[in-house]
């Protein structure tokens, strides 16, 4: 790692790189040297290759976006933008063919990578909502799908049905409740796919990773510092952020948790004001009343993705034991429930997000 490091920066000792970050797709190093007798920490990241097909795409794509962001008077975070390498690029190959990029590290902050409680939510939300606002102004069409149809549900479903029919792992009859209850949920997708093919739902430049520990929170005063993670950043639909955010914000055990999930709803609550307070200015009628549906959408699409993997022989997530993906789909499947349970809630939330006397 030191080697690597060594083609961005000129440095007197190496203090070494430890792992950081909960993600399960990079990896990730914040790592330290000595310069003229200063430390000095930057973020080190092995992009997934295997994930993300066109490396260069999603330098790209981030260094647009940072350009975009930093010409925004007002936006209210810090900008995480690429370190350039010595040579003038901003990724490295090492001898095996991984890709590396250098992120600044932001000191005095936290990713809040647990459950967030109510206030780190609202927090989390805010920055979201800021983060897309910004991001309005920018042309959709600069930005590359790095990620051909991550969120092409549709796509999604016939790779499901591929691997159901090809059972290539065995594993089919394992998965069967699963299975039975995913069918379920296919009328969320349809719907999902009917906006979107009605053009009822316009393109933004959206994030795509909106779990809380992609926001940097201030260690003092909990306040948001910065949007994390921007490999995902794609032409997209603003219900699937706001639909992540549901799906990792409002759950009360994390997305592997064997045991069902419940919602949070004082977080839910919390999260809807959040985002809401930033985004009302922009979302059009159709994008805010179908926000609920967005959460119902992403919650039964991960599940759809951790079931597929499963099914695949795991061949996408990092995995920690054999059937861990297919507990990752019950537990996303039981939340899709909690989810369907509270969508009149929810739905009122979303309306009156904006109201700080709502209840
Ligand atoms: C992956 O590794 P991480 O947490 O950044 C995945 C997300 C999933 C998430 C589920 C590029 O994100 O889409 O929602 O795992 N990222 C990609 O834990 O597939
Ligand atoms: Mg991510």
């Amino acid at each position: 790692m030191e080697a690597i490091f060594r083609r961005f920066f000129e440095f007197d000792s190496w203090l070494g790189a430890d792992p950081v970050g909960a993600g399960n797709i990079n990896d990730t190093y914040l790592a330290s040297f000595v310069v003229a007798g200063r430390r000095q920490s930057y973020i080190l990241q092995r992009l997934n290759h295997r994930v993300f097909t066109d490396p260069e795409a999603v330098m790209l794509n981030i260094r647009t976006v940072a350009q975009h962001l930093s010409k925004q008077p007002g936006f209210p975070l810090r900008i995480p933008a690429p370190a350039l390498a010595l040579d003038g690029r901003l990724l490295q190959r090492d001898e095996a063919g991984n890709f590396w990029r250098v992120f600044p590290y932001f000191a005095d902050t936290y990713a809040p990578e647990h459950l967030p409680e109510a206030a780190v939510a609202y927090a989390a939300a805010q920055a979201y909502g800021s983060f897309l606002d910004a991001l309005c102004s920018c042309p959709p069409e600069n930005i590359r799908e790095t990620i051909p149809g991550f969120h092409d549900t549709d796509r999604r479903w016939a790779g499901f049905q591929a691997v159901l029919e090809q059972d290539p792992a065995g594993r089919v009859k394992t998965a069967q409740a699963a299975i039975e209850r995913m069918y379920a949920a296919k009328p969320v997708f349809d719907a999902i796919s009917a906006l979107k093919r009605a053009g009822a739902l316009p393109s933004r430049i959206t994030h795509n990773d909106t779990k809380a520990g992609n926001v940097l929170l201030d260690l003092h005063t909990g306040r948001a510092v910065a949007v994390i993670d921007w490999d995902t950043i794609m032409p997209g639909t603003v219900l699937s952020d706001f639909g992540d955010m549901v799906r990792t914000f409002a759950p009360t055990g994390p997305e592997d948790d064997p045991a069902a999930p419940q919602l949070r709803l004082e977080v839910l609550e919390s999260l809807c004001r959040g985002f809401l307070g930033k985004t009302v200015g922009f979302l059009t009628a159709t994008e805010r009343v179908n926000l609920p549906l967005g959460a119902q959408w992403i919650i039964g699409e991960q599940a759809l993705r951790f079931l597929t993997d499963f099914l695949a022989g795991d061949v996408y997530y990092k995995i920690k034991y054999p059937e861990h993906n297919l507990v990752r789909a019950q537990n996303q499947l039981a939340l899709l429930g909690a989810v369907n349970r509270h969508m009149p809630v929810l739905q009122e939330w979303v309306h009156t997000g904006i109201n700080p006397n709502t209840r």
